[in-house]
């Protein structure tokens, strides 16, 4: 299997968590401390709990990298547990709703919740996060920006401005614990967070993630394993406790006429040159894909995350020792995680955006992509006037 992927491993209390990213063009410059600093956010954020304070998420690259930059061959990930007691950590018979438990142990034919819940826990989420990262320093070679936020913690809202720029965003983003760019929200957010806590109750959230400066064209409407709406759905939906991700106006589409939902289409000769190639909209309802592609407009992906199904209070169950009713087992856990969520769902997107603009600027090096790049942005920009596309007529000019 060809292109950029990456695959992981490890357990929420094993001896470390693994991820092996392969495609990786040769000539990339990868800085682990760009690893480090997305790790170090994604273990962050108000209402984490009590694992977050032992560990210290850092990456060990083990292979890849020659003197900082890529060589072409697989790149292998290594996050050190500190916490590594997966042996002697109790059993559970008391499967948590809405977690793994008891699903886990209907297919695996177990008892102890325990043999699937390692494997569940969102701690895989950190090797998520260190293979987006990888995926970030090619698509900073680009000037690609990817960066999520959290927009909603329970019933509190926050208004980000999408115009904004991806600096003042990210700016008003790190300065509060809830990683939402509205500052006023944000303490509103950190407030509910508490009352939740106090209420030995969870909170889930809404995170929304935005791509800004890639090129249009990533994608493809041949094919429906390539359309990148769906990959970008599949990407963000598979992270834990993910139950609903929207591109764009999402759901609210479906309520409103055409004339409400559609992008009109002006064009800026002034533009020619950038990614978009001059080509904007007056609105971006669409969130930046149409057909399975990028438009050229900002890509806006939303997910709703469910509260976190370990309540200290518990919730009705069964002992799957006695099939008796019981209260939930708890485990130490976070009573919000739905800022560390932002930064989970910020790396996915910028996974699949990188994988997407590998398959259409292939290269074993950096700078045969940047060459492909290059051709198909000045093939794009003799577009117009002659009435066709790559064709003979767009061919007798070249
Ligand atoms: C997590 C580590 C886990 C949980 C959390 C995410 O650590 P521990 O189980 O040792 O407290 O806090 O896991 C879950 C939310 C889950 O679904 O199991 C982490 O590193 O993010």
């Amino acid at each position: 299997m060809g292109g950029l992927n990456y695959r992981t491993a490890g357990e929420s209390h094993g001896r470390a968590l693994i991820a092996l990213v392969e495609g990786m063009p040769a000539g990339v410059a990868l800085d682990h401390h760009v690893i480090d600093g997305e790790l170090a956010r994604r273990q962050g954020g108000y209402g984490r709990g009590g694992r977050m304070k032992i560990e210290r998420d850092t990456v060990e690259v083990l292979s890849g990298v020659r003197k900082g930059m890529t060589i072409g061959s697989p790149v292998a990930l290594l996050l050190a547990n500190r916490d590594f007691r997966i042996d002697d950590a109790p059993p559970i018979h008391r499967p948590r709703p809405g977690h793994a438990d008891l699903a886990g142990s209907l297919k695996w034919l177990t008892a102890d919740c325990r043999e699937t819940l390692e494997r569940a826990s969102a701690r895989e989420t950190a090797a998520r996060v260190a293979a987006g990262a990888v995926a970030r320093c090619l698509l900073s070679e680009f000037g690609v920006e990817v960066f999520g936020y959290v927009v909603q913690i329970g019933d509190v809202a926050a208004a980000v401005p999408r115009g904004d720029s991806p600096a003042s965003l990210r700016a008003n983003r790190d300065a509060n614990e809830a990683y939402c760019p509205d500052a006023a929200a944000a303490a509103q957010m950190i407030q509910v967070i508490k009352r939740a806590k106090a209420d030995k109750d969870t909170l889930g959230g809404v995170v929304e993630v935005q791509v800004r400066h890639h090129p249009p064209g990533l994608g493809s409407c041949m094919r429906w394993q390539d359309k990148l709406d769906g990959r970008l759905m599949q990407a963000v939906g598979s992270i834990q406790a993910i139950k609903g991700v929207e591109i764009g106006l999402g759901f609210a589409s479906a309520h409103l006429p055409g004339s409400g939902v559609h992008d009109e289409i002006d064009y800026d000769p002034s533009g020619r040159q950038s990614p978009s190639l001059g080509f904007r909209r007056r609105t971006n309802r669409a969130g930046g894909l149409e057909g399975g592609m990028t438009n050229g407009e900002p890509v806006i992906v939303r997910a709703a995350m469910k509260p976190i199904s370990t309540l200290l209070r518990g919730l009705d169950s069964v002992n799957l020792l006695t099939l008796q009713p019981e209260r939930s087992d708890y485990e130490r856990s976070d009573v919000c995680a739905v800022p560390a969520a932002s930064v989970v769902a910020e790396n996915a997107v910028a996974f699949e955006i990188a994988r997407a603009f590998l398959e259409k600027f292939a290269g074993d090096t950096l700078r045969e992509v940047r060459a492909a790049y290059d051709a198909y942005l000045a093939s794009a920009r003799s577009l117009g006037g002659e009435g066709g596309h790559a064709g003979p007529a767009a061919a007798a000019k070249d």
